[in-house]
């Protein structure tokens, strides 16, 4: 008989431990998917962070390493420069990318380091129950901000594409959705074309995913996405921020 759907082989058989309506699951499933599309597995190495994607290196069937919160980026670079020719991907939450690992973040980009960064926007800390991440929208409601989220007490919402976009370091930045499966399709594609970037030397990639947090958000999981598409998609616009093979006509 005709296989017509089976787990990526860059998955573990494991079941996951994500609440239901996440979508961190899809989007372990669309990196699994890139690395086996491009044949990478052998020499693929991932960096978990810190967050409810801590256990990530029970789900990839590739090597992988554990950061501490926000370090990612910086064991990532590491690994890349004693390894140069492993493929090197992070994969982190927005309060470990865009909070306590600001610094690092940016300065990878900065650098140009060639890894490739997979970025999960769930507006919300999701593993320690639902405090304010950088990320979270203005008037969001979350453990920390009770009464929705003010510009005046805790400032604006952080777009790390955009953020991102004015160093002269990153080579592809993107931003994608992950609401519907149409955008899941999107995603995906972003998401091998980040690997295919540090395949081609290219430097520093990253996809900003926009993910759900159903169960701190307080929502139902279909109630999730389409919060999602209503709400974060108008303030975090998808699409490309920066493609250095487009300028080269690629
Ligand atoms: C240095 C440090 N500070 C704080 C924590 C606690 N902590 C663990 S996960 C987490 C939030 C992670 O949120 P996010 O990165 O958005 O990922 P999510 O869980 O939403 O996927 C925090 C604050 C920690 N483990 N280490």
């Amino acid at each position: 008989m005709k296989t017509v759907f089976q787990k990526p082989e860059a998955m573990t058989d494991v079941p996951m431990h994500y609440c239901p309506g996440c979508t961190h699951g899809i989007i372990h499933r669309l990196v699994a998917e890139a690395i086996d599309s491009l044949g990478i597995r052998e020499q693929t190495i991932g960096v978990a962070s810190v967050g409810c994607s801590v256990f990530a290196y029970d789900y990839f069937n590739c090597d992988m390493q554990q950061a501490a919160h926000g370090r990612a980026p910086a064991v990532a670079t590491g690994i890349k420069r004693v390894r140069p020719e492993a493929m090197v991907f992070t994969y982190q939450g927005d309060g470990d990318l865009a909070s306590i690992g600001m610094a690092e973040i940016v300065h990878a980009a900065a650098r140009g380091e060639n890894i490739t960064v997979v970025f999960v926007n769930n507006a919300i800390y999701g593993m320690t129950s639902g405090q304010m991440a950088p990320t979270s929208l203005l008037g969001q409601k979350t453990a920390t901000s009770p009464r929705g989220r003010t510009v005046e007490e805790m400032g604006y919402p952080i777009k790390m594409c955009e953020l991102l976009a004015t160093l002269d370091g990153p080579a592809y930045l993107s931003r994608v959705s992950t609401h519907d499966s149409r955008h899941v399709l999107q995603a995906g594609k972003a998401i091998k074309k980040a690997f295919e970037m540090q395949q081609q030397k290219k430097g520093f990639a990253m996809v900003e995913v926009l993910s759900t947090c159903s169960v701190n958000w307080g929502m139902t999981p279909a109630n999730a996405l389409k919060w999602m598409a209503e709400n974060m998609v108008p303030y975090y616009p998808l699409g490309v921020y920066r493609d250095v093979t487009a300028k080269e006509g690629n």
